[in-house]
């Protein structure tokens, strides 16, 4: 910059390589609203809250969700606002294909059709996730990830989409947090179908770990132009204490979260000792020889990983109990746990930093998390897919305040700062991390949280019509990017 008195220099600490993308991420259902409009058919999530309104904080549900579906140009204009560079966002399955199978759905065609475009037009590239967790209600009546032929159907589904869009997608991702999905869906019963079953949970996921594989082949058979991977968790892991029963339950709680999920992906095969530990009290999985066969290594061609925070793994885990903080009261009687009577349990880091939902701080282990994908593949391209905080975000319109300031969410700020440097420090060490996507865009449906626990950039007013407020976070987050760096 010149001024009068000559250049100053603006050193830039943390710089970013120049093909950098940036951007923020959302997902289908927590966003869209127009659940059964224009023909989209029902989600398990739709069915779920319907079902089960008190399960959800504030018997909140995702009918109207942000509305994205009618203001979506309006949303695609905030993200070129905001300088981003790329958009993650997931296709609703049931949009597209009401009963999961047979005939697409003209008008959610259309839809994504135009966002597709929208963002290209605005330069923004899409990263799309073929399922984000609303499976369609009609299969999950059939079974859901438990039968057999959900693969089949998802394979299918997919290459509608690779058909529909893969002229102008450059980065797909078959699923988003499997290991999550598996384990609320099917360990924890927080989520739909809610059920208590390890066996069930691990053929779930079995099914899934192979839509996954055979998706990607159909993808590299095709004529395609982009790249596909998947969205991991990979949830870092430590030892409450360095205690041999400590560590061996983390290497536990690791092996059923992690590499049961990264193993088949990224090196082909399950993890020889975490099968025997399935074998040992039959849970293995029914499959055929040829489905293994369809894990491969080398298959994807980047690895999209979320990061929230970690889990420290006691092997004291007298009783089986699963809870989630969903008031974001920061009362400790509402603490998260997570306990699986004679495996592992979950428990806090007593020199933790804690958000009001009682979910730790710790940016360090997103660095772990990246070193790992490195020691996997050597330069895997590696995205991080989400990474963000829940707050109680408020708006205040108070006269003196610029309007950067009319949602204060300086906590987010540095709370993304903190992640960026360790991603920085990743780089610097070799990881090839190619971009970041925060978590979210825009306050949205919180799964069981309700609308409570706010996530975006953007501010959504509940209480006037849904009305869009950028937050502070987001013009700092606007002038990282235009400088591709802070
Ligand atoms: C991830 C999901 C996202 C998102 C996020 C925050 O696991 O992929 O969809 O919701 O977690 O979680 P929550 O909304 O439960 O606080």
């Amino acid at each position: 910059h010149l001024t009068d008195s000559g250049p100053t220099y603006h050193f830039m600490n943390y710089q970013f390589p120049k093909d950098f993308i940036w951007g923020s991420a959302t997902a289908a259902i927590q966003i869209e609203g127009a659940a059964s409009e224009a023909g989209k058919g029902p989600s398990i999530w739709d069915d779920y809250c319907q079902q089960h309104p008190e399960r959800i904080f504030q018997q909140a549900n995702p009918a109207i969700a942000c509305d994205h579906y009618h203001r979506m140009p309006e949303d695609v204009a905030l993200i070129q606002q905001m300088a981003h560079n790329g958009y993650r966002f997931s296709l609703s399955w049931p949009r597209l294909l009401p009963q999961g199978t047979g005939a697409l759905n003209s008008k959610g065609v259309a839809f994504y059709d135009r966002l597709i475009d929208r963002l290209l037009a605005a330069g923004i590239a899409p990263n799309v996730t073929l399922y984000h967790w609303d499976l369609p209600l009609a299969l999950a009546q059939q079974g859901g990830w438990g039968n057999r032929q959900t693969v089949d159907h998802f394979v299918a589904y997919a290459e509608h989409c690779f058909r529909l869009y893969g002229d102008r997608v450059p980065h797909w991702a078959t699923i988003n947090e499997p290991a999550w999905s598996i384990l609320n869906g099917y360990v924890t019963a927080l989520h739909p179908p809610c059920v208590h079953s390890y066996k069930q949970a691990i053929q779930a996921a079995h099914h899934m770990l192979c839509a996954h594989a055979l998706t990607i082949q159909k993808y590299h058979q095709g004529d395609h132009n982009g790249q596909i991977g998947i969205v991991l968790n990979m949830s870092t892991v430590y030892p409450a204490t360095q205690s041999s029963q400590d560590r061996a339950a983390a290497q536990l709680a690791d092996g059923a979260l992690n590499r049961w999920f990264i193993d088949p992906v990224l090196l082909g095969r399950y993890p020889e000792d975490i099968w025997q530990y399935y074998a040992d009290w039959d849970l293995l999985p029914e499959h055929s020889g040829e489905e293994l066969g369809w894990f491969t290594e080398d298959s994807i061609d980047f690895i999209g990983v979320n990061y929230y925070y970690p889990h420290y793994a006691s092997g004291d885990a007298t009783t089986t109990q699963f809870h989630l903080n969903t008031t974001g009261e920061n009362d400790p009687q509402q603490d998260c746990v997570f306990s699986i009577k004679g495996a592992f349990k979950f428990v806090k880091n007593p020199q933790g930093r804690y958000t009001d939902w009682d979910w730790e701080i710790y940016p360090e282990g997103l660095l772990q998390l990246l070193q790992r994908a490195e020691s996997y593949r050597p330069g895997i391209p590696v995205y991080v897919t989400e990474n963000g905080i829940g707050l109680q975000d408020q708006l205040d319109f108070s006269p003196s305040l610029p309007v950067q300031q009319h949602v204060d969410d300086q906590e987010r700020i540095d709370f993304v700062a903190e992640h960026l440097k360790v991603i920085h420090q990743a780089l610097a060490e070799g990881v090839n991390v190619k971009g970041y996507y925060m978590w979210s865009l825009m306050d949205n449906f919180s799964w069981i949280n309700g609308y409570k626990k706010r996530y975006g950039f953007l501010y959504i007013d509940r209480d006037n019509n849904l009305q869009r407020y950028r937050k502070k976070s987001s013009y700092w987050y606007q002038s990282v990017i235009e400088n591709n760096g802070f």
